[in-house]
């Protein structure tokens, strides 16, 4: 096999912004299919992972991070703040979010940060499928005076509006560089991660309140066989909640709730994974969880 002498542009996109304004569903965008799971909720990302997009002669990597939240009341939303913040680190290019909704009150931190940054600088503005032109103008006006962003686009991530203009855009900023990932590789997080998210997004749909903030889950067996010649995945995972009482509601009615949680995890998983699934989900009460170091150590919150 001959080696290519033509040039390969590499770099990372990293995406940033508060709770809500649409990042997670940009990134799929982005890649062109459901990696990061979303929810009208805010906070429904809690990691910074990486969604990767290659070509012959080009890789992107982009990166979804937790929304910056401006008062963090416990441990784990410090340490998903740092894990957002930690983007100016590494980023070829940094591509704040906001939609039309967003004040910029409380985005101090990330505001010195945009102008301190010494990479490109992209303003998205999401979900102008909400707005009109007016609010845009004054809205785009508004940041350009706090931020000297090299570019501002309108765009509807969930309409799909805008997307492949950015996607050009921030392509022709990579600089040159080598893949720093295989080629047919498209995140750096595991299987089981995605499927822990899986398992996360569901409850964020169908529990109210505080119970999906309480709610952690760890997938603690994936394994693979054949049944009928055909594939077939088990796994086990269990689902950490703060008190009894949650524990109760997660139960539901005579096992309902826990049922149907199961039964919509388990539809999305065998999508994910392209074979049948048998779900196995536990529930274990860890009072304060998202303030114990050594669990949000185990959970990935800390190094
Ligand atoms: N109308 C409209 N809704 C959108 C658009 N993009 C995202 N949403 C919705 O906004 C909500 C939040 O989307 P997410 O992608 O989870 O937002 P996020 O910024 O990742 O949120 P966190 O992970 O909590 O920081 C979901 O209900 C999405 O369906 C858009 O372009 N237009
Ligand atoms: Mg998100």
């Amino acid at each position: 096999m001959s080696e290519s002498t033509d040039k390969h542009y590499s770099g990372y996109i990293n995406i940033i912004g508060k709770p809500n304004v649409g990042k997670s569903t940009l990134l799929n965008a982005f890649i062109g299919e459901k990696m990061a799971i979303i929810s009208h909720k805010p906070q429904t990302t809690r990691h910074r992972f990486l969604g990767i997009v290659s070509g012959e002669d080009f890789q992107m990597i982009f990166s979804d991070t937790p929304g910056l939240i401006s008062d963090p009341h416990y441990k784990m939303q410090e340490a998903m703040n740092d894990a957002a913040l930690s983007v100016f680190e590494d980023a070829d290019v940094v591509l704040f979010v906001i939609d039309p909704s967003n004040e910029y009150s409380g985005d101090e931190k990330v505001i010195a940060k945009l102008k301190k940054a010494e990479c490109p600088v992209f303003l998205a503005i999401n979900k102008i499928d909400t707005s009109d032109q007016e609010t845009l103008i004054a809205l785009e006006k508004e940041w350009r005076d706090i931020v000297d962003f090299d570019q501002v686009h309108l765009i509807s991530a969930q309409e799909k509006f805008g997307i492949p203009y950015l996607l050009e855009q921030l392509k022709a900023q990579l600089p040159e560089g080598p893949a720093y990932f295989p080629k047919d590789q498209i995140s750096n997080k595991s299987t089981r991660f995605f499927i822990s998210e899986i398992i996360r997004e569901k409850i964020l749909h169908l529990y109210r309140q505080e119970i999906p903030y309480s709610a952690e889950v760890i997938v603690e067996d994936y394994k693979e066989s054949e049944r009928h010649g055909h594939p077939f995945v088990t796994i086990k995972a269990t689902i950490y909640v703060m008190r009894k009482t949650q524990k109760g509601i997660m139960i539901g009615h005579q096992g309902a709730g826990i049922k149907k949680l199961g039964i919509e995890a388990r539809k999305d998983i065998e999508k994910f994974v392209d074979s049948r699934v048998h779900l196995e989900l536990f529930i274990k009460v860890k009072d304060k969880w998202r303030d114990d170091d050594r669990m949000l150590k185990s959970f990935g919150y800390l190094q």
